[in-house]
């Protein structure tokens, strides 16, 4: 039997999964959660209860890089799963400081900008103007190559693209009159993908009773 990966679909960390398992033609059994209404057996299992999750051999994978690593190992296409984490200690160093910098730095402003109603102690264009400060960096790098480490897609784009692509879509207008060239260059290679359509796909909440759904 396939792993399992609870997932939710809109959620930035299970789509960056997704697109690296698809990516890696790696198949899991794919259920799909309603936040507001988590199936018992995600809840059962104990612990934190956020998705992405996979089960695997026995084990629990609880964070969306833990799940990525997993696919990197377990995948046939060594080629590409060396292509995204290439085995240079140097490379690896840099990929994680984009993710780092990407889940600890970004994200906060990106819930801020996104939520600003329930944090009114500032006005939304405050939180959007610090979360612009990763933009400009993405910007800058993105000038001078067509992914983050090259020319060639790594983890750092597949981590951190659907956040950004979170953050263009709180006020899309907004973004596509903004000055970031290069920045949406690379966020429509993503979205426009082949790949992004699978990684969309449209599943029911899973229930407990169903046949298996298979992803990708
Ligand atoms: N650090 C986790 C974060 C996962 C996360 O926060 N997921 C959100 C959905 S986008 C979630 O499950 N929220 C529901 C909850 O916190 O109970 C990861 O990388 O997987």
């Amino acid at each position: 039997m396939p792993a399992i990966l609870y997932s939710f679909r809109r959620c930035p960390y299970a789509i960056r999964v997704r697109y690296t398992l698809a990516i890696l033609e790696l198949r899991v059994q794919l259920r799909e959660v309603v936040l507001k209404n988590k199936p018992a057996a995600l809840l059962n299992l104990g612990g934190r209860s956020t998705v992405p999750q996979l089960l695997a051999d026995g084990q629990r994978y609880p964070e969306s890089l833990d799940i990525i690593f997993w696919a990197i190992k377990h995948t046939k296409h060594a080629d590409v799963s060396e292509q995204l984490w290439p085995e240079n200690a140097q490379q690896q160093a840099k990929i994680q400081a984009w993710i780092g910098f990407n889940d600890h730095c970004f994200k906060p402003w990106l819930d801020r900008y996104k939520y600003a109603d329930r944090h009114p102690e500032q006005v939304q264009s405050y939180y959007r103007e610090k979360g612009e400060r990763f933009l400009k960096r993405l910007e800058q790098r993105l000038k001078h190559s067509r992914f983050l480490m090259g020319e060639k897609m790594t983890l750092a784009d597949i981590a951190v693209f659907p956040f950004i692509r979170q953050f263009a879509g709180v006020d899309l207008k907004w973004f596509e009159q903004s000055h970031y060239p290069y920045l949406k260059c690379w966020l429509n290679s993503f979205v426009e993908s082949d790949c992004f359509q699978t990684v969309m796909t449209k599943f029911p909440a899973w229930e407990e009773s169903q046949n298996v759904v298979c992803f990708p």
